[in-house]
């Protein structure tokens, strides 16, 4: 772990954040619940992506029209720049959960664009560059609650408002990804496909029980699946996995890729409570898919 629960002072807990590169330095956005049990997104900085300061205030999102401005919650967010700003994408309530998206250049002012689809949906995370003209963005529709079942599907976009053209793209199968999974940090380019690295979760004796893997989508159609893992990358092993407000949970939100070395660094949450830190590279996990799918 490397962001304990209480880093400000109203914190519950940090957990399920983004983070990219940013000016030579690290910028991200967080997940802070705070005492009251408020599920919020913060601003937060860092020199080397591993020690952080994040802003004890909540993001003041600008709102052009005032009928998405009233807060419920917002929370796993997901950072990408994309062609001249960073979009954000996280689990907006507007009458239930949804995906919500907004914009920012500089971590400082943030402008709320849309709620990408209608409500129930979650773990909504957009490709790094257009695809056929389009901007595409995963997502998983879901129920009001906990949702005991979940499938990743994909939708298309001309403007960042607008989205259709709707396409399944995998769902829960056996084992760590019986019950339900989600698309997790935003999707690597290989030249062989598109790396997503996506959450899967198993019921157990003790509820649910999340873990992540990986999988390879098409460059071209990324609805259609190459590789995917049958075993997990990551499962919820560690003390701080394991216990913590929700026990059992690995939750990846950001992976960063260091095109000269191929070393990827996924930020995830863990057990609800803490951020954590793994490091992999991109050619061992493509070799780890070809045995494993
Ligand atoms: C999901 C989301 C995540 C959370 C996970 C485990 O539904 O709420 O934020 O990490 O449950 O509690």
């Amino acid at each position: 772990p490397i962001i304990p629960r209480n880093l400000i002072p109203t914190a519950n807990s940090i957990f399920n954040s983004a983070v990219v590169p940013y000016q030579g330095t690290f910028a991200g956005v967080f997940r802070v619940d705070d005492t009251q049990r408020r599920m919020n997104l913060h601003a937060g900085f860092s020199q080397d992506g591993i020690n952080w300061q994040i802003n004890p205030k909540p993001i003041d999102w600008q709102f052009e029209d005032q009928e998405l401005a009233p807060f419920e919650h917002r929370y796993d967010p997901r950072v990408v720049w994309l062609e001249d700003r960073f979009y954000i994408t996280w689990c907006n309530s507007y009458h239930g959960p949804t995906i919500g998206i907004g914009y920012t250049q500089d971590f400082n002012r943030f402008h709320f664009l849309e709620n990408a689809l209608l409500p129930f949906n979650r773990n909504g995370v957009l490709f790094p560059r257009k695809i056929n003209h389009r901007y595409v963005l995963l997502s998983r529709p879901s129920d009001n609650g906990h949702t005991p079942f979940g499938d990743i599907f994909l939708s298309q976009s001309p403007d960042m408002i607008h989205w259709g053209e709707h396409r399944y793209v995998m769902g829960a199968s056996s084992g760590w990804q019986s019950t339900k999974i989600g698309a997790g940090p935003i999707p690597i380019e290989t030249p062989q496909g598109w790396l997503l690295i996506y959450h899967g979760v198993l019921t157990s004796c003790n509820g649910f029980m999340y873990s992540f893997g990986a999988a390879l989508l098409d460059l071209d159609q990324p609805w259609k699946v190459i590789r995917r893992s049958a075993s997990y990358l990551l499962s919820p092993q560690t003390l701080y996995e394991c216990v913590g407000d929700v026990p059992n949970v690995v939750f990846p939100c950001a992976a960063l890729h260091d095109q000269t070395t191929g070393r990827i660094a996924i930020y995830y949450g863990a057990a609800d409570t803490v951020t954590a830190l793994a490091f992999c590279r991109v050619d061992e996990v493509l070799d780890w898919l070809e045995t494993e799918s």
